[in-house]
């Protein structure tokens, strides 16, 4: 089987709870887009729901397949949000999440959520967050250098995201820094102890927010919850 299999089986098995009347939220990335096109399929079968998007592009898709959507001015309180993540740690299912570059609004969303489903397929659990890529976060661009020192005093090295030769920009005309700290042992100090640096938006790391999290592998789908 291959990964979009995969991520396709655990994005319908995540659409099966959502009920008529939901407030949903949308993630970003390549598994949540499969989780955006499976709503669509039950909208367009008469499912009624209002989608929050969590980044401009999963909008743009939502509204082609034809979810309506809302802000969470709105709608402020979200009853399911589906996402994915880039690591999810075994235990705590606490998450890295950001790669997709649409942390911030993807921590809004989850937050304000009553449920939060994350699907992936096996390859991004670990046992300690950190073990497989960088930890992204979000940075105001005005003085984005001393906050990459302040971010390598806790132990991460910084790394300024790209695109095209320019400074990669969020949806909120934020920057991101990778930051490469290696296996995480205690992430919950690690994103308070980063949130107190000034010019940090949002750290992708997401700790004590997954309702469950729904793994795909070759064997069949497993659901994991905290
Ligand atoms: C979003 O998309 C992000 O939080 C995460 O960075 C990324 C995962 O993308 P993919 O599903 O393409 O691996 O969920």
């Amino acid at each position: 089987m291959d990964l979009n299999t995969l991520k396709q089986t655990a994005a319908r098995r995540a659409v099966e709870d959502v009920e008529d009347g939901m407030v949903v939220g949308l993630g970003t990335g390549s598994t949540a887009a499969f989780a955006v096109s499976a709503l669509a399929e039950r909208v367009r079968l008469g499912l009624r729901v209002v989608g929050i998007p969590t980044s401009e592009r999963t909008a743009r898709q939502a509204e082609a397949e034809g979810i309506g959507l809302g802000t969470l001015a709105e709608y402020p309180r979200v009853d399911l949000t589906i996402d994915g993540a880039d690591e999810v740690a075994l235990g705590e299912l606490a998450l890295i999440k950001g790669l997709g570059g649409a942390l911030l609004r993807e921590k809004i969303v989850a937050a304000a959520s009553e449920r939060l489903i994350i699907i992936v397929d096996a390859t991004k659990l670990v046992e300690r967050l950190g073990s497989h890529g960088p930890l992204p976060v979000e940075v105001a661009p005005f003085g984005w250098q001393a906050t990459a020192r302040a971010l390598e005093r806790l132990g991460g090295q910084a790394n300024l995201r790209a695109q095209e030769g320019q400074a990669f920009l969020t949806d909120g005309g934020h920057y991101i820094l990778d930051c490469r700290f290696g296996p995480i042992a205690r992430p919950a100090e690690l994103e308070a102890a980063i949130d107190r640096i000034p010019g940090v938006v949002e750290s992708g790391l997401f700790v004590g927010m997954a309702s469950a999290v729904i793994v795909a592998d070759e064997g069949g789908i497993e659901v994991l919850t905290p």
